[in-house]
This record gives structure tokens, sequence and C-alpha cells, in this order.
């Protein structure tokens, strides 16, 4: 018998988030590169086909290659130009794999403290997205393995902008949406400072939302929402939640490969339903 022998792939492999009993996105992925358990969470590292490698948590995407620029830019531009007077020191909470510091360096920050509860995120990013966790070597990134929740409370150091970049409402990220940490955080936070959370799918996370809302808007007397599209995160389309603060009024922004001024005005305009969510 002759047989040809070409190869055949007959199981591809896909890696999948689930937004609802009902719905899910899914990566084809090439390999999947790690899987670890922590004491805090589990960790997937992934190579996908469209997206690069990505990050998830728990079964949820935190961070992908090719897409990681828009939420990054967008957590840390946006609050920088809202803030009232140009900030120097920032505070993040979460942001283990380094780039929200990474942007911020870039803006010019003088001094930033980043407190991430799971050395695992630090170390894992550092090996699989250099690019991104290369902040972690500049000397004006000072990095504390530790909960934020303490920091927050504990702390003396005061911040004109404090970035909360956690994963979604659930498990050890619960308590940074509670009102307690953002009074806390009110102590911590300069005049005219801005301080903002991701507060997740107006979609699929309303509940996320409308949490950040009353957090924020109850220690910092309102609060203001904005907006992105993020492809990789449930229903792509994603919520930013600040406290108010008007800017200070400069003329041009420096654009980003997302951000840029249009972005900066419009990202505030909210859909109805949106709207709805946080009256
Ligand atoms: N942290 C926010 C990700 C939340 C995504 N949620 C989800 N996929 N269900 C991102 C960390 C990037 N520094």
């Amino acid at each position: 018998m002759n047989y040809t022998l070409t190869p055949v792939k007959l199981i591809e492999n896909w890696f999948s988030e689930r937004y609802s009993d009902n719905l899910q996105l899914s990566f084809r992925v090439r390999d999947q590169l790690l899987s670890v358990k922590t004491d805090y969470q589990r960790i997937d590292i992934f190579d996908t086909y469209d997206f690069g490698k990505l990050l998830t948590i728990d079964g949820t995407v935190q961070m992908a290659e090719n897409d990681e620029y828009i939420y990054h830019e967008m957590i840390t531009m946006v609050p920088f130009y809202m803030a009232e007077t140009t900030p120097k020191a920032a505070l993040i909470i979460g942001g283990g794999d380094g780039g929200a510091a990474l942007r911020l360096l870039d803006l010019g920050l003088e001094r930033i403290v980043n407190v991430e509860i799971d050395n695992h995120v630090v170390e894992l990013s550092k090996r699989f997205f250099p690019e991104v966790a290369k902040s972690f070597n500049s000397p004006k990134v000072e990095l504390i393995i530790g909960d934020g929740i303490k920091y927050m409370k504990e702390s003396k150091e005061k911040f004109d902008l404090m970035l909360i970049d956690s994963t979604d409402p659930v498990g050890p990220a619960e308590g940074l949406f509670d009102p307690a940490f953002y009074r806390d955080a009110s102590r911590r936070l300069n005049k005219g400072g801005v301080i903002v959370t991701q507060s997740g799918s107006p979609y699929y996370q309303p509940f996320a939302l409308s949490k950040a809302k009353e957090g924020i808007g109850s220690a910092f007397s309102g609060s203001m929402t904005y907006v992105a599209f993020i492809p990789t995160y449930p229903s792509g389309f994603w919520s930013f939640t600040m406290n108010p603060s008007r800017g200070r009024g400069m003329g041009e922004v420096k654009p980003g490969r997302y951000f840029n001024g249009d972005v900066l005005k419009g990202c505030f305009s909210l859909p109805e339903f949106v709207k709805k969510i946080i009256d």
C-alpha cells in the first residue's frame, strides 16, 4: 500500500471566555504556553492567531499583545489629560503586567508606585510580554507586591493619578469596587488629581459599572464614565469610571495609537443604555 504522507491536522485548539450561559468568544490558539494556579487565581498564557500572546486570569482575558495598547492608553491618557494640574506622581493598583506603568512613563510621570497582589502576574509578564513589562526596570517605578486595599488604608503618600487596573469585581478584586476603598483613596489623592477604575462591559457587566459609579461617586461627590472599543474584552465595549474633573484646558494632546484629542472629547459621550445604568 502506498499512503501519501500529507500532514493532517484534525484538532484545532481554542480558548473561550464565557460571557453568559449562552455566549462565548473563542480565540484559535497555536499553543498554550503556560497554566499556573497561584495563591490568588489561575493564570494561563496562550499564543493566539489573531491577537498574539494572550494573558488570562480565571478564564477571563486580561491582556492581548495586539490590543493591549487600547486599554492601557485609555486607563492612563484620559485621566492624565483630565487632571487639573500636570500629574507627577501616580499609584497603580493591580496592573501587574506593567502596561499602565509603561504609558505613564511615556507621559512623563516622575514617580509611579505599582501595588500588585500576585507576584506571578509580574513574573509571567516579564517572561512572556517583555515589551510591556519593561516598565518595571525603570527607577521611576516602585513595585510593591501586596494588597492594594491595605496599601490604600495604611500608606501616607499622596498621588496626582490613581489607576485601579483590576480584574472583574469577583474574587480578589471585589473590594476594589467598594465605597470604603474609595474613601481611603480620597485621602491619598492630591487636589486636582484623578482616580479611575476599569468598570467592565456595560453590556455584560452592568453591575461592575454601577458598583464603580457608587464607590467613586460616594467618596468624590460624583463620577464620570467613559468608554472605549476593546476587541478582546466582553462585547468589545468597555467602560472606565473616574472622579469629576475638568482637565486643564490644554490645546493639543499627544496622540497614542488609539487615544487622541477627538477620543478624549468623545469618550464621555454615552449611549442611552449606559446612562441608564449609572442614573
Ligand atoms: N484588567 C481588566 C480586565 C478585565 C477583563 N475582564 C474580562 N475579560 N472579563 C486588565 C489588566 C491589564 N493591565
